[in-house]
């Protein structure tokens, strides 16, 4: 064991490291986890709750952070895992019961982590390569990882502490050979732990005079190779998230290398997300007979798309914002949903149901809180970017509503409902 702890030793594993990338993968953690309830409330509210429909633009910018801090977290966690690698072979491996928690719930953080950021990474690119619904699933592994993350940072806050700042913690900026310096504390603990189990130091362990004369000697080269990492880690993390970031994000477009979208590709210059043959919507949707049809207490009324084309138009500009990290602000025209409530005498606090052509899938309904449906920016879409809506991006009406995420902004609608509460 001394010898695999030896042979790992280098100048980035030192809590020091583990301190400055720990607090990066911590906030990016806490950014995606506030992002993410967010985003899981949108389209799971509570009764209660209510949104905020402006900024227009919020839940584009809220969406795309949390792709990008997700996608920084793979680096970070990478970074995180090589420099504390050498614990795994900590020896004796279990020390008591204490210990033994504190190593299973490590173990339990990597590996929901791990798990966490690679489901959310492949949903972006809409690969579902496992069972389970991937939104419950992210949802809770949510939640167990930030219990896991208040429990790591109370074990490890003496750690956390100590080595907080540049100055602070002993070593931190000592010089070329910390990687001895890292050998010989591990000597030092095992010569430690030898005298408390068996009452004498291990044969072979280094003497104190070595270590004073090490922990005394100023070591300019690891400081280099410290900086090394840290530039790499940067370079890495920027990386992955400048050649991405662009889906989100205007001025990185032209090196969206990574992405599984691109702004304005698309027909109408609008990314498509479900076609209309994935939703099996073609014949319905292009049908002369299609109607929309409002149900408000007890009272039906079907419109046709000239019927609405006849009501006043409003043109208004919003973003679709996927969840899956793309957007793409568009030019909408259509009849405001308001107009519709109140032909239709409903009342001002009603949420709706939105029921598109498409029979299955998990977006065919949809529902609506009162805060969009009096909203002025709120339109049932009949055109797009000045041209009629495509079939792909809804024919022949749409919802589109400020702030909400892509997947509630229905296609091919063909029913809205009042919820009579
Ligand atoms: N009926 C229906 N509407 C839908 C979807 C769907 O699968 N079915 N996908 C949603 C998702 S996830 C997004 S991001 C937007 C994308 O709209 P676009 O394809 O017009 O860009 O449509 C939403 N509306
Ligand atoms: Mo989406």
């Amino acid at each position: 064991m001394y010898e695999a702890q030896r042979a790992l030793a280098s100048p980035v594993r030192n809590p020091r490291m583990a301190t400055v990338i720990g607090r990066l993968l911590g906030a990016a953690f806490l950014i995606c986890f506030g992002t993410g309830l967010y985003s899981h409330f949108l389209q799971e509210p509570l009764d209660w709750m209510r949104f905020a429909t402006r900024p227009e633009f919020l839940y584009q910018v809220t969406q795309g952070t949390h792709i990008i801090a997700g996608i920084a977290c793979f680096p970070l966690l990478l970074a995180k895992l090589y420099i504390v690698f050498p614990d795994l072979f900590a020896y004796p491996p279990v020390r008591g019961f204490v210990h033994f928690l504190e190593r299973a719930s490590i173990a339990l953080f990597v590996g929901a982590s791990l798990v966490q950021i690679t489901i959310g990474l492949l949903n972006t690119f809409q690969w579902y390569p496992w069972p389970f619904p991937f939104r419950q699933v992210h949802f809770a592994l949510g939640w167990v990882l930030i219990g896991l993350l208040v429990i790591h940072i109370a074990v490890k806050l003496p750690v956390i502490t100590r080595y907080w700042s540049k100055s602070s913690g002993s070593g931190s900026d000592s010089g070329d050979g910390d990687h001895l310096v890292d050998a010989v504390s591990a000597d030092r603990a095992a010569d430690a732990e030898a005298v408390r189990l068996w009452g004498t130091t291990r044969p072979g362990g280094l003497t104190g005079r070595l270590l004073d004369y090490i922990d005394a000697t100023p070591r300019p080269s690891s400081r280099v190779s410290r900086r090394g990492f840290l530039t790499t880690v940067g370079v890495a993390t920027t990386a992955v998230v400048a050649l991405t970031a662009g889906q989100t994000f205007t001025p990185l477009n032209a090196v969206n290398l990574f992405a599984p979208r691109k702004k304005g590709v698309g027909q109408q210059g609008v990314p498509v997300n479900r076609t209309s043959e994935q939703a099996q919507v073609a014949d319905a949707a292009l049908a002369s007979s299609w109607t929309l049809t409002l149900a408000v207490a007890g009272t039906e009324r079907s419109f046709t798309r000239a019927e609405l084309l006849a009501l006043p138009q409003t043109e208004v500009r919003l973003p679709i914002a996927c969840v899956e990290g793309w957007s793409q602000m568009a030019t909408w025209r259509g009849v405001r949903l308001r107009d519709l409530a109140d032909l239709m005498k409903a009342d001002p606090e009603t949420s709706f149901r939105l029921i598109s052509l498409e029979e299955r899938g998990s977006f065919s309904k949809t529902q609506m809180g009162q805060e969009y449906v009096r909203d002025s920016l709120t339109l049932v879409a009949l055109e797009l970017n000045g041209e009629t809506l495509d079939l792909e991006h809804g024919y022949p009406a749409r919802m589109i509503a400020p702030g909400r995420p892509g997947v509630l902004q229905t296609k091919w609608l063909s029913r809205i409902e009042a919820i009579e509460s």
